[in-house]
C-alpha cells in the first residue's frame, strides 16, 4: 500500500524481546532491524521472524537509527525501540497524521502502564530535557522514543549525534526547521525481554543525560 511506513528497529541484544515485538507491529508494514553489534543472535532471530536485517557495527542508538534511515526505502519511516516497551498501536494514528499532512513528524509521549516501568531518574532527566525543549519553542513533553516522519526529510535534517543525544538533536533540528509536531500518548511497558542498557540504571541515565546536555549548551 502506498504510504505504508517502513519500521526501523534499532537493536542491541534484543533477541529475547524481538519475537513478541515483531508479532505486535502493524500487519503488512515492512520491518528493518538494525543490529548494532549484538552478541545474542538478534540478527538471526529478526530474520527468522521476517524482518530485513542491516548491520551497523558502530555502537550507539544514533548510529543504529541513522543506518536504518539510510537502508530503508520507504517514503515514510517509523522508528521505535526493539525492546517491546512502546505500544505499537500508536503507529497507525501517527502515520495518518503525517500522511494527511497534519504533521511533519508524529512523536510519542510515554505513559507508563504500571509503577516502576519508568525509573525516577530517567523520568526526571526526561522531564528536564523536555522543559528545556519547550522553552526553545519545541512543543513536546518527551524526547520522541517513537516517531513517524518522511525518511528523506529526517536525513535532510543533518543530525550528527550517533549516541543517545540523537533524539534530542532531532527535536532541536526539527524545531529550527519549523516542523509541525504532533505528540500522541503511547503506552509504556516493561521491556519484553533482555536487559536494559540505558534508563534501567542510574549509570545509563547519566550517560544519556551527558550526551543530551552537550546539545543544550
Ligand atoms: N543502549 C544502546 N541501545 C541501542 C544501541 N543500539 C541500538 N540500541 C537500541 O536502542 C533502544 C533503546 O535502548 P534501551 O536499552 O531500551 O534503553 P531504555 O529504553 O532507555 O532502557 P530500558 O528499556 O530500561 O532498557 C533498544 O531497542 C536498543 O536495543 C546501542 O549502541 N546502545
Ligand atoms: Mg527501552
Amino acid at each position: 500500500m502506498a504510504g505504508t511506513p517502513e519500521i526501523v528497529l534499532p537493536c542491541l541484544d534484543e533477541a529475547d524481546a524481538l519475537p513478541s515485538v515483531l508479532r505486535a507491529l502493524p500487519a503488512g508494514w515492512p520491518v528493518l532491524v538494525v543490529d548494532n553489534g549484538s552478541t545474542d543472535g538478534t540478527a538471526a532471530v529478526a530474520a527468522a521472524h521476517g524482518a530485513r536485517v542491516v548491520v551497523e557495527p558502530r555502537r550507539g542508538y544514533g548510529a543504529a537509527v541513522h543506518a536504518g534511515l539510510e537502508a530503508a526505502t520507504g517514503e515514510l519511516v517509523a522508528v521505535l525501540d526493539g525492546d517491546g516497551s512502546l505500544d505499537p498501536a500508536v503507529l497507525e494514528p501517527m502515520a495518518d497524521a503525517v500522511r494527511s499532512g497534519r504533521a511533519d513528524m508524529a512523536v510519542g509521549r510515554r505513559v507508563p502502564d504500571s509503577p516502576g516501568v519508568w525509573p525516577w531518574h530517567a523520568r526526571a532527566g526526561n522531564a528536564v530535557i523536555a522543559a528545556l525543549l519547550r522553552r526553545r519553542g519545541v512543543p513536546v513533553h518527551d524526547i520522541a522514543a517513537i516517531r513517524v516522519a518522511r525518511r528523506q526529510a529526517l536525513l535532510d535534517l543533518g543530525i550528527t549525534d550517533r549516541a543517545f543525544g540523537y533524539p534530542l538533536e532531532l527535536l532541536l533540528r526539527a524545531g529550527a526547521a519549523h516542523w509541525r509536531l504532533l505528540e500522541l500518548d503511547v503506552a509504556y511497558h516493561r521491556r519484553a525481554g533482555g536487559t536494559s542498557k540505558v534508563s534501567g540504571s542510574v549509570k545509563g541515565t547519566l550517560r544519556a543525560v551527558r550526551d543530551m546536555a552537550g546539545l543544550l549548551r
